[in-house]
C-alpha cells in the first residue's frame, strides 16, 4: 500500500511545509467571482528564476530601461543626500543596488545597505552581488516590507538620512487605493528628509504592452502557470496545469495590464491544503496579476498624496519608464 502510493506519486513533489497564509489566501481568492490569486505568490524558487528570465527577454524592457536610468542619474540621486542608509524593498538579484553603489558619487562615505525580501534565496543572491563593494555593510531582512523597513530605520546612524528604493515597477502591482496606502505606510516609516526612489513603468501602445506580458517564447506563460504548480506542490492541489492557457490584456480604462489563466476545458479542482474544491468551466479564468502603467505626472501626484515632495524625475523616452526621487516632507 505504502509502496504503491509512493509509486503513484512519482513525478509529483512531496507537499512542502505549507505557509498558513498561502493556504488561507488561496482559499479566499480562488473563491471570489471572478477567481483570483495574489501576484506576490509567483515568487517561489522557480517563479523567481522565471522572473529573472523574463527580465532578459527582448520584449520585457522594464529592467534594462531602469538600469540605464539608474546609471545615468546616480550622481544626482547621491547629490540629494548624503545618505547613510540605503534600503531596498525587493532587491531581486541586487544588480540595481550595485549599479548605484558603483557610481563614484556613492563611494564617498561608508554606507549601511539593508535588503528586504520575503525570499531567503533572493537575499543570498543579492548579498553575493554586493560582496565586492567596499565600505558597505549589508544587512538582510527576510521579512515583509513594512517589518524590514521598520528594522532598517531603527538601526540608522544618529543624524543619518535614509534612501529607500522601490524599483522595478513593483508599485504597479497595487491597485490605486492600495498604492496610496502602501506609500502612506512608507512615509510613516521614514523620517523627515529621508528620500524614496521609485521606478514605475509608463503607459504605452497596447501592442508593446501585450508583447511584454505574452512573450513569443512563452516564458511569461510559464511564470503565470507556475502559480498552479506551486499550489499543487505546497497545498496538494490537482490542477491540470497543461489545461490552462495564458492571457495578457491591456485594460485601457484602468491603465493596467492584466494576466489571467484560462481553463481550456471543464475541470474539477481539489486543493486539500487550502480546504477547497470547485470546478471550472471551459473559458473560465483566474486573474493572477495587474501591472498598472502611469503617466509621469500621475506618479508625482500619487507620491504627493502620501506626503512626499518631488526632488527630480527621470524619464526614459525609448522604453517609456520613469524614475522618481522624492523626499519625505
Ligand atoms: C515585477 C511586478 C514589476 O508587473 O511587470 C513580469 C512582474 N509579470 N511579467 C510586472 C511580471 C509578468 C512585474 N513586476
Amino acid at each position: 500500500m505504502r509502496e504503491e502510493s509512493r509509486l503513484s506519486g512519482a513525478g509529483r513533489a512531496e507537499p512542502r511545509a505549507a505557509d498558513p497564509r498561502f493556504a488561507a489566501d488561496v482559499h479566499y481568492y480562488l473563491s471570489l467571482d471572478p477567481r483570483q490569486l495574489p501576484s506576490h505568490y509567483f515568487y517561489d524558487a522557480l517563479g523567481s528564476a522565471l522572473f529573472e528570465a523574463i527580465c532578459e527577454l527582448p520584449w520585457y524592457r522594464i529592467t534594462r530601461a531602469e538600469m540605464r536610468l539608474l546609471a545615468r542619474s546616480a550622481g544626482r540621486i547621491a547629490a540629494a543626500g548624503p545618505f547613510t542608509t540605503l534600503v531596498e524593498l525587493g532587491p531581486g538579484s541586487g544588480q540595481k543596488m550595485l549599479t548605484l553603489l558603483e557610481s563614484d558619487d556613492f563611494q564617498e562615505s561608508a554606507l549601511d545597505v539593508h535588503l528586504i525580501d520575503v525570499s531567503a534565496r533572493a537575499l543570498t543572491v543579492a548579498r553575493e552581488t554586493l560582496a565586492s563593494v567596499n565600505d558597505v555593510r549589508v544587512v538582510t531582512h527576510e521579512a515583509p516590507y513594512e517589518v524590514g523597513l521598520a528594522q532598517a530605520t531603527a538601526e540608522r546612524r544618529r543624524g543619518g538620512r535614509a534612501l529607500a528604493l522601490f524599483l522595478g515597477s513593483n508599485i504597479g502591482n497595487f491597485d490605486p487605493p492600495g498604492a496610496d496606502a502602501f506609500l502612506r505606510g512608507l512615509h510613516a516609516s521614514l523620517g523627515r528628509r529621508d528620500a524614496l526612489l521609485i521606478g514605475a513603468d509608463l503607459a504605452k501602445p497596447a501592442e508593446e504592452l501585450v508583447l511584454a506580458y505574452d512573450d513569443p517564447l512563452g516564458v511569461t506563460a510559464a511564470f503565470n502557470r507556475n502559480l498552479l504548480v506551486r499550489i499543487n506542490q505546497e497545498l496538494g492541489g490537482d490542477f491540470d496545469v497543461s489545461a490552462f492557457g495564458h492571457r495578457a490584456i491591456w485594460n485601457q480604462a484602468e491603465s493596467r495590464v492584466e494576466m489571467h489563466l484560462v481553463s481550456l476545458r471543464r475541470q474539477a479542482v481539489s486543493i486539500p491544503g487550502a480546504d477547497l474544491a470547485f470546478s471550472m468551466e471551459a473559458g473560465e479564468t483566474i486573474w493572477t496579476e495587474s501591472s498598472y502603467k502611469y503617466e509621469p505626472a500621475q506618479i508625482v501626484a500619487m507620491l504627493a498624496r502620501s506626503g512626499f515632495r518631488l526632488v527630480e524625475q527621470w524619464i526614459d523616452d525609448d522604453d517609456r519608464f520613469a524614475l522618481t526621487l522624492v523626499e519625505a516632507a
